[in-house]
């Protein structure tokens, strides 16, 4: 038997066919166990004999047990710290990388180029009240930007703004002049959209305030934002246009010329001298608030522009709602334009 179990014993490549072995042997109801168990049975004189060859053999089984369960989890270890094994000489993963929304890159561009004129960048609501939206900015009831078709309105009775220009009256309340702000955000038109207009677009207002502030002022802001847009060459054109919280108002193209030879001109945004129902809006608030009034008589200009316009010219792409279609085929061609 002894021979038998040595041999069961070293064929067991595993720790529970091992287990297995030691059972059947010298488990509780194993073989050995049961030998001695019967070795009352015998007549006194061979017990002690055959009491000393049991425990023999059952020594060398638990022997030989014992090595062969070291050796097989030695191995077991072994096998296990060869698979967990880090191999830092392996290439790593090529993890794609993912690129700023063309109108991020816009927007940040535009940032850029006012603070190094000395503007500081603000951001405001998109939820506002109609005081800011069109009140305070000369809007009056019957202007057709209150519309219908035009706003948002929630149910609350506000509404998602429809230009970044509230937040030169917010700006106004809280701080005095001089003061030169630009405001990139979201805005939204209740529009049909087309290849030129989204119901959600982005704009970048600007509003600089003081004392003598002139229509030159604007037209060499928006001169050098065209410059650092487009290079050194750019040209800007201003036309007449009514903005009830400007006056005069103007709205200003850029002449665009794309490395493919193409050129027109390229209506960005509108302008103009701050009207001077804005500043008066503006005191009346102030004086609501417990305020003192100081912008009625200053004087200021303020633009607003539209950046997707910017990146379809910049970039050649003919239609808006690419942008915001969320297509891969679109936004995966620019992920190098960081
Ligand atoms: C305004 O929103 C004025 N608040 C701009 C302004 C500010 C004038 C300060 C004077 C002083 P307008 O509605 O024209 O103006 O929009 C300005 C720019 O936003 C447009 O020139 C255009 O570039 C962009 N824009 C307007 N509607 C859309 C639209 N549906 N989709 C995409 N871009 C648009």
């Amino acid at each position: 038997m002894q021979q038998e179990a040595l041999q069961e014993i070293h064929s067991a490549t595993t720790l529970d066919a091992l287990q297995t072995v030691k059972t059947k042997y010298v488990g509780k109801s194993g073989l050995i166990t049961k030998e001695l168990g019967s070795l009352g049975k015998l007549p006194p004189e061979e017990r002690r004999a055959r009491g000393a060859e049991i425990n023999a053999v059952r020594s060398a089984l638990d022997a030989a047990l014992k090595e062969r369960e070291d050796t097989l989890k030695r191995a077991a270890l072994d096998a296990r710290l060869a698979s967990e094994a880090i191999d830092v000489t392996l290439p790593g993963l090529q993890l794609p990388s993912g690129g700023l929304h063309l109108i991020s890159r816009i927007l940040n561009d535009l940032e850029g180029i006012y603070e190094r004129m000395g503007y500081t960048v603000i951001e405001g609501q998109e939820v506002e009240d109609d005081a800011y939206n069109f009140d305070a900015l000369n809007i009056p009831w019957y202007h057709p930007a209150r519309d219908l078709w035009d706003t948002f309105w929630l149910e609350d009775g506000r509404l998602l703004r429809t230009h970044t220009s509230p937040m030169q009256v917010r700006y106004m309340l809280e701080h005095s002049a001089p003061l030169k702000i630009v405001v990139p955000g979201k805005v939204y038109r209740y529009e049909a959209t087309d290849a030129t207009h989204e119901s959600m677009f982005h704009q970048l207002e600007g509003l600089v305030v003081g004392d003598n502030i002139s229509m030159a002022d604007l037209k060499g802001t928006i001169a050098e934002m065209a410059r650092g847009l487009f290079g050194a060459s750019a040209k800007v054109r201003f036309q007449p246009s009514y903005y009830p919280f400007t006056e005069p108002g103007a709205d200003f193209s850029v002449w665009w010329e794309n490395p493919r030879g193409e050129s027109k001109w390229l209506e960005l945004g509108g302008c103009g001298m701050v009207h001077q129902n804005v500043f008066k809006a503006v005191d009346d608030l102030r004086e609501a608030a417990g305020k003192e009034r100081i912008y009625e008589g200053k004087t200021g200009f303020a633009f607003g522009l539209g950046p997707e316009r910017i990146a379809m010219l910049k970039y050649g792409i003919p239609d808006i709602r690419y942008f915001y279609a969320n297509d891969l085929r679109v936004l995966e061609q620019f992920r190098g334009e960081l």
